[in-house]
């Protein structure tokens, strides 16, 4: 026993001359006085000695004990002192007057697009609304009149959680269901946020993308009023007079509901953006179903409104000339530096 006391007491303070930090004195620590250490299966020994050898070899792993408390204080507060030491000198060393060239960052792309249609939107009356990613499958379709047979349910567009109750949302449209719920008419507001759909990617789809959706609701709107405002945007948002198209487009929760074409910002007689037909497709739009303004308390016999969604990335890429969707959240600095 005496000699197995020795030959610890050795390895530990050979182990405490290797400590360079908190850490490695920690797993020293741990090693000899955890729990589970070293000294707790040497007291652990006490109990199959003789009685003589008890009284002898009880004390001596006690002092063992205390002694090894000790030297890890003692090393604990040489650690702290060599680390005060240690910042002391940084600061002494540190020229305030050193000035270095600083690498300047950038908003992403989506950060000055979000803005500027905010600004937009603001100018005409619009608030900005906002709503959670994680919905129910009541708001995300249910409410939305998506009856229980439309594809957009279908579970290869849709990000279910397992209890496929819940899932992530497909479109900005939620936050239709979720202003009409918490606000009463009239209303008018904007949501740019996040869209998610268990698509392939390609140059123009991506499974995690923006979209703007919009809503306007009070007493006798009509798609004159969508038309305007839709008008109103695109130009600013551009720059320039743009003529839109208008075609017919099915979305459950709107009727009639439309789909519009902007005429190329870019180019008179076809370019590549709009692959030669002069004509870019921007969004889905219409006026609210009766059943959508129903579902949310709203009185259809007083009150019509019109709603609109545009893939905010697709806005972007036209603004910025972005040729391939999966650059925006690539993450790359060459793409971003040059916003
Ligand atoms: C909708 O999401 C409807 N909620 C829009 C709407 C709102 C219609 C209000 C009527 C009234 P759609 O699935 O077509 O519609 O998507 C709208 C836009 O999102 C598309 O025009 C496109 O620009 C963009 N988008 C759709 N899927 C993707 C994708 N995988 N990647 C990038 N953008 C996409």
């Amino acid at each position: 026993m005496h000699s197995t006391i020795e030959s610890i007491r050795n390895n530990f303070r050979s182990d405490l001359i290797n400590v360079n930090n908190h850490q490695d004195l920690e797993v020293i620590r741990v090693k000899y006085l955890g729990r589970q250490g070293i000294l707790a299966d040497l007291m652990t020994q006490l109990k199959d000695l003789s009685a003589d050898d008890k009284k002898t070899f009880g004390p001596a792993c006690n002092q063992l004990k205390a002694e090894f408390q000790e030297l890890h204080q003692q090393t604990q507060a040489l650690l702290f002192a060599r680390e005060q030491e240690l910042i002391a000198r940084k600061a002494a060393a540190f020229d305030v007057t050193i000035s270095k060239p600083l690498q300047q960052g950038s908003l992403h792309p989506y950060t000055y697009i979000t803005q500027e249609i905010e600004d937009i939107f603001m100018s005409m009356g619009f608030a900005v609304a906002d709503g959670p990613e994680l919905e129910t499958d009541y708001n995300n379709f249910g409410a939305l009149n998506i009856p229980a047979d439309h594809p957009a349910r279908a579970e290869s567009d849709t990000f279910w959680l397992p209890d496929m109750q819940r899932l992530l949302r497909t479109h900005t449209s939620t936050v239709q269901i979720k202003t009409m719920r918490e606000q009463t008419p009239p209303i008018a507001i904007i949501c740019p946020g996040r869209a998610l759909r268990n698509e392939a990617t390609d140059a123009s789809h991506d499974f995690m993308f923006m979209q703007i959706e919009g809503m306007l609701i009070d007493k006798n709107i009509s798609i004159a009023n969508l038309l305007a405002v839709l008008k109103e945007f695109l130009d600013k948002l551009f720059g320039k007079s743009l003529q839109l198209r208008v075609r017919p487009g099915f979305f459950p929760f709107v009727e009639p509901g439309l789909e519009i074409d902007a005429q190329c910002p870019f180019c008179t007689t076809g370019c590549s953006t709009c692959k030669h037909t002069c004509w870019i497709e921007l969004l889905g739009a219409g006026l609210i179903h009766p059943n959508v303004l129903r579902n949310a308390g709203i009185d259809p016999t007083i009150y019509s409104g019109f709603a609109f969604g545009s893939g905010l990335t697709r806005l972007a890429m036209l603004k910025y000339h972005i040729t391939d969707i999966r650059l925006i959240h690539s993450g790359k600095i060459e793409f971003l530096e040059q916003f």
